[in-house]
């Protein structure tokens, strides 16, 4: 199976414990792309009636007009029943890393005010402590002074051997810019970062930072598909 198998498998997973007239958060990347697709399938078939969609970015709002899925937002939706949305990255603890597609801080919004949170991943994305792959642990910041703020950030993790680059638009020389008019900094780290939750509250006491992609302690649920089949976490 391939990845984007995998990652379909999980979504279809996942909006199988959606039920009609709830208030659903619309995820971003391409898995939550898949379960996306699913729920307006299931709506065209009459399957699933009076769902109304949050969506954590522009890229989905526009995805799920285009399938006829009516939208609103927090200020109508402030209490979500249900969000389903991808991740980059899961520990044993369901700790996640989001935000390679540059979502994070919608996301994280809408996740955090939903009753329940299904994460949805292929096998690929389970790793023993997150922010320790080397890959991507995305921060959104305000434009003003980003080296600045940049220099802060590294700072703040010097013993993990951090370094933080300013995301670009792929192929461009121009700084990737989020839904929200932000600039986003890809920390790297060379070792564990240990505790998360110090962590995050350094990152968030640094003025001209916005939010973070790792999501502590939110979801409620993990379907993860792999090579044997599909999982699901206890609720
Ligand atoms: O950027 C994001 O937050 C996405 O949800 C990401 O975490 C998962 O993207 P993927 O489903 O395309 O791997």
């Amino acid at each position: 199976l391939t990845q984007d198998e995998l990652k379909k498998i999980a979504a279809y997973k996942a909006v199988e414990f959606v039920q009609s007239g709830m208030v659903l958060g619309l995820g971003t990347g391409s898995t939550a792309r898949h379960a996306v697709d699913r729920i307006a399938e299931l709506m065209k078939l009459g399957k699933l009636t009076n769902i109304v969609g949050i969506p954590t970015s522009n890229v989905t709002r526009d995805q799920a007009v285009s399938l006829g899925i009516p939208l609103s937002d927090l200020d109508t939706h402030p209490i979500i029943d249900m969000s389903i949305d991808g991740a980059d990255e899961v520990d044993p603890e369901m700790n996640l890393v989001k935000g390679r597609g540059g979502s994070l801080l919608r996301e994280k919004m809408v996740e955090a005010a939903s009753k329940k949170f299904i994460v949805i991943v292929d096998e690929s994305k389970l790793v023993n402590y997150i922010g320790g792959s080397g890959l991507a642990m995305p921060v959104e910041i305000v434009p003003f002074c980003w080296k600045f703020t940049l220099k802060r950030l590294e700072m703040l993790f010097m013993e993990a051997g951090c370094v933080g680059k300013l995301r670009m638009f792929a192929g461009r020389e121009e700084p990737f810019v989020t839904d929200n008019g932000n600039y986003i900094i890809d920390l790297y780290f060379k070792k564990d970062i240990g505790d998360l939750k110090a962590s995050s509250d350094a990152i968030l006491r640094l003025a001209g930072v916005v939010e973070h992609g790792m999501f502590l302690d939110m979801a409620t649920t993990l379907i993860v598909a792999g090579e044997l089949g599909v999982t699901r976490s206890a609720d």
